[in-house]
C-alpha cells in the first residue's frame, strides 16, 4: 500500500522551491545519533531518514560525530537539574537551530527517546509545509499526560461503529500475524503525540476475554513491540467476568479472594509477556456487560480489585463511567439518562485507587452532534479522569458525510465548569493541574479499519490528526489543526489549502443544521445510527426521548418541573441551563420542553429554526460539493474522485435529512414554513 490515501499526512511531497532545497539539504545531509539504538530512538533515526529521503531526494548519512557540513542531531536532554532546557516532562523536546564551523545545524533534544521521535515528526512537518529553520527555536510538551485510542475492534474481524472496513488487528479470531499495517498505525498515531492504545473492543467477548491467558499472550506481546518502538503503551479491554469466564472461578465478586488472587496471577502472566503494559480498560455494568452490580458490589469495588492486581507492576484501570439504565421503560418519565453518569460515580469521588481513573464520555449521552459538556468534569475532586471522544462517526455522518469533529472538541476542552470558581475548564481538569491528579488525560474512540484510505472518507483522516494535535496542545485552534493536515496532506497549494480549512471548519454546523436540531439529538435510525428516523428511539428502552408532540418539543431538565438534570453542574452553569431565558439556543432542547412558538435568542421561532436551518445545512451540503470540484486537477485523481463521491452521497443524503425531518415537524404542529419552501 503505497497511496497518497494510506500515505494520509505523511506523504512528504518533495520540496518543489529550489532555493528552499538547496537550504535544506546543506542543514540535513547528517543525522547526528548514538550508535547502539533502541526502541524510539532507532524510530526516531529511521523516520527522519525516510523523510529526508521521501523531502528532499537524499540518503543522510547516520554518524556519531559530524563531518564537514550542516547536521542535524539527535539527543536525549541527560541534565534534568534545571537548566534553562529542561521543565518539559519526559515527552517534551525542543529543536534549535545554530552555526557550527560554518554550516548550519539543528538539534533535537528529547526528554527521553519518545520526546526526539515527536522531534522529528515535528521538523518533518515544518520542512514539508516550507518552513525557514533558520530561525528555530520551538519548545514543546504535552499538556496531557495519557494521550490514548480506544479500539472497538473484535476477534472476528469486525469493529463495532467502525465505516472504514474491517480491524487491521484480527483475522479470521486471531491477532493477525501481518503486522505491517499496524506498524505504519503506530507511526501515524506517534507523528501526532499519541501514546497510548487499548486494541479491543470494550465490549469484551469470549475470544477477547482469552487475549490475557498464556496461549494468547504471546501475539499481544508482539503487538504491544510494534507500539513500543513508536512510544506507544498497549493496554486491553478486560472482560469483568473473566475469573468465572475462562478462569474456572464460581464468582467474579471483586471482594472474594480467589478472585482477587485470580486477577493477580493473570496481571503477573500479562506483566511477564509486557513488562510494560499500559493496564485495563473496563467497561462494567454498562449495556449487558457483567460488573460488581452482580455481587452487590459498587464500581470501585470492582476498579480497586483490578487496580490492586496491577499497582505492584505500574499497571492503571481506566474505568468508564458510560453507565445507565439501557432497560428503561420509556413511559418513565423520572428516570433520565443524562443524570447517569453522575449519579453512580459522584458519589465514589476519593474511593478508588490511586492506579484507577475514571474515563467520562464529553457528554452525558453518548456522542450526538450536540451535547452538554458532561457535568462529571469539575464534580469528582479526589478521583483522576480521562476525557473520552470519539472519532469514529458513529453520529455524525459515519464519514459518508464530512463532519470535522476538533471544534466540537475544543469547544469541551474550553468549557468553564466553575468548579473551582472561573477559568476552571475542562482542559484543566483533564490535564491534571487543577485537582493535581496522579494520572490524567484524554482517550478517543479511534476511526480506522483496513480500508486503503484508513478512514473510509478520506477527509475524515483530518479527525484522527486533529485528535492527537488537539490533545497535544488544546491551545491550537481547529483552523490551525486543519491548515497543518491539509499542507502534509495535500501539500502547500493555497488555494487548497485555502478550500479544504474552510469546507473542514463549516462542516459540523452543516452537518448539525439539517440533523437533529438544537441539541435533542438521536433522530437516527436505531441500533446502525445512520439516516433520520425521528422517533426512531422515542418508545424505545434507551432513555433517549425528544417528547415531540403537536404543541412542542424537548426535555424538560430543570430542577422544578423536570428531570433536575440541571442542578448536576457547579454555579453559574446549573442557573444558566435551568432558565430558559438563558439557556443557549443550539442547547434549549436538551434542557427544556418548549412550544414550536417559543421565540430563540435568535429571534426566530423553534419551528421556524428548525425548517431554516434544514434547508440551509442541505444547501451548504451541496456547496461542499461545489467547492470541491473547484479542486479538480489540484491533486491526485484517486483522491480527488474518491472524495467526490463521499460528498455527493452526502449532499443527497442531507436532503432526506432535511425533507424527513421538515416534514414530521411541519406533520406535528401544523405551522407553515414562513417562506413558504416545499414540506411535504
Ligand atoms: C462499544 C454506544 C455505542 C456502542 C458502544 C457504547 C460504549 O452505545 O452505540 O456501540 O459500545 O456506546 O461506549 O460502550
Amino acid at each position: 500500500m503505497n497511496s497518497t490515501a494510506y500515505k494520509a499526512w505523511l506523504n512528504y511531497f518533495p520540496v518543489e522551491d529550489r532555493q528552499t532545497r538547496k537550504d535544506y539539504t546543506g542543514m540535513l545531509s547528517q543525522i547526528i545519533a548514538p550508535d547502539k539504538r533502541i526502541g524510539a530512538m532507532d524510530t526516531a533515526v529511521r523516520e527522519l531518514r525516510q523523510g529526508i529521503q521521501a523531502l528532499l531526494g537524499i540518503d543522510a548519512s547516520i554518524k556519531e560525530q559530524p563531518a564537514d557540513g550542516g547536521f542535524v542531531q539527535l539527543a536525549v536532554y541527560s541534565d534534568k537539574a534545571g537548566s534553562e532546557e529542561w521543565n518539559q516532562g519526559n515527552e517534551g523536546y525542543t529543536l534549535r537551530y545554530r552555526q557550527e564551523g560554518g554550516y548550519g545545524a539543528i538539534t533535537v533534544t528529547g526528554g527521553s527517546d519518545a520526546g526526539i521521535l515527536y522531534g522529528v515528526f515535528h521538523l518533518l512537518r515544518l520542512i514539508g509545509s516550507g518552513a525557514p529553520l533558520e530561525e528555530l527555536n520551538v519548545k514543546e510538551s504535552p499538556s496531557n499526560a495519557l494521550r490514548m485510542i480506544n479500539q472497538w475492534d473484535n476477534a472476528d474481524g469486525t469493529i463495532e461503529r467502525g465505516y472504514a472496513g474491517r480491524s487491521i488487528f484480527y483475522r479470521n479470531g486471531s491477532i493477525t500475524t501481518n503486522l505491517h499495517r499496524v506498524r505504519d498505525y503506530a507511526r501515524l498515531l506517534a507523528s501526532v503525540g499519541l501514546n497510548a492504545i487499548s486494541i479491543n473492543n470494550v465490549n469484551v467477548h469470549e475470544r477477547e476475554t482469552r487475549f490475557i491467558t498464556a496461549e494468547q499472550l504471546p501475539s499481544v506481546a508482539l503487538v504491544a513491540e510494534v507500539f513500543r518502538e513508536y512510544g506507544i503503551t498497549l493496554f486491553l479491554s478486560v472482560n469483568f467476568a473473566a475469573p468465572l469466564q475462562i478462569g474456572g472461578l464460581p464468582t467474579a465478586d471483586p471482594l472474594d479472594g480467589s478472585v482477587q488472587s485470580w486477577w493477580k496471577e493473570t496481571a503477573e502472566r500479562i506483566y511477564a509477556f509486557i513488562p510494560d503494559f499500559g493496564g485495563f480498560v473496563v467497561k462494567a455494568d454498562s449495556e449487558h456487560r457483567p460488573g460488581p452490580f452482580a455481587y452487590g458490589r459498587d464500581h470501585a469495588d470492582g476498579a480497586n480489585m483490578l487496580a490492586d492486581a496491577l499497582a505492584s507492576h505500574g499497571g492503571i484501570v481506566i474505568w468508564r463511567c458510560f453507565v445507565y439504565d439501557c432497560m428503561q421503560d420509556w413511559r418513565d418519565r423520572k428516570t433520565d439518562r443524562a443524570r447517569a453518569a453522575y449519579d453512580h460515580f459522584k458519589p465514589l469521588d476519593g474511593r478508588f485507587r490511586p492506579n484507577v481513573l475514571l474515563q467520562i464520555k464529553n457528554g452525558p449521552m453518548d456522542f450526538q452532534v450536540r451535547e452538554p459538556v458532561s457535568p462529571l468534569f469539575g464534580a469528582m475532586k479526589k478521583t483522576n479522569q480521562v476525557l473520552e471522544f470519539q472519532i469514529t462517526q458513529e453520529y455524525t455522518g459515519q464519514q459518508r458525510h464530512l463532519c470535522y469533529l476538533v471544534p466540537q472538541w475544543k469547544q469541551v476542552l474550553d468549557f468553564d465548569t466553575f468548579a473551582e470558581g472561573a477559568s476552571t475548564e475542562v482542559k484543566k481538569i483533564v490535564d491534571g493541574t487543577l485537582y493535581g491528579m496522579t494520572y490524567s488525560g484524554i482517550a478517543a474512540v479511534s476511526n480506522i479499519g483496513d480500508e486503503e484510505s484508513w478512514t473510509g472518507h478520506i477527509l475524515a483522516q483530518a479527525n484522527l490528526y486533529g485528535y492527537g494535535r488537539l490533545i497535544w496542545n488544546p491551545q491550537l485552534s481547529a483552523e490551525e489543526i486543519s491548515m497543518e493536515w491539509t499542507i502534509a496532506t495535500f501539500g502547500s497549494d493555497p488555494e487548497v489549502v485555502n478550500v479544504v480549512g474552510r469546507m473542514l471548519m463549516m462542516s459540523w454546523p452543516i452537518y448539525e443544521g439539517y440533523t437533529a436540531p438544537l441539541g435533542v439529538g438521536w433522530m437516527v435510525a436505531p441500533n446502525h445510527h445512520y439516516g433520520p428516523d425521528v422517533d426512531g428511539y422515542e418508545y424505545s428502552r434507551w432513555g433517549t426521548y425528544h417528547f415531540a408532540d403537536r404543541d412542542g418539543i424537548g426535555v424538560n431538565r430543570t430542577l422544578a418541573s423536570g428531570t433536575g438534570y440541571t442542578s448536576q453542574y457547579a454555579a453559574p452553569n446549573a442557573a444558566l441551563y435551568d432558565c430558559i431565558e438563558t439557556c443557549p439556543d443550539e442547547l434549549l432542547l436538551f434542557f427544556h420542553h418548549v412550544p414550536y412558538t417559543h421565540k430563540l435568542h435568535s429571534g426566530k421561532t423553534v419551528i421556524q429554526h428548525i425548517y431554516d436551518s434544514h434547508f440551509w445545512g442541505a444547501k451548504e451540503a451541496e456547496r461542499l460539493q461545489q467547492q470541491w470540484a473547484g479542486l479538480a486537477g489540484k491533486m491526485d485523481e484517486a483522491r480527488f474522485a474518491s472524495i467526490a463521491c463521499r460528498l455527493a452521497d452526502q449532499a443527497e443524503h442531507a436532503k432526506n435529512w432535511r425533507d424527513i425531518i421538515n416534514t414530521y415537524f411541519f406533520r406535528k404542529s401544523g405551522i407553515s414554513d414562513e417562506a413558504g419552501r416545499t414540506i411535504y
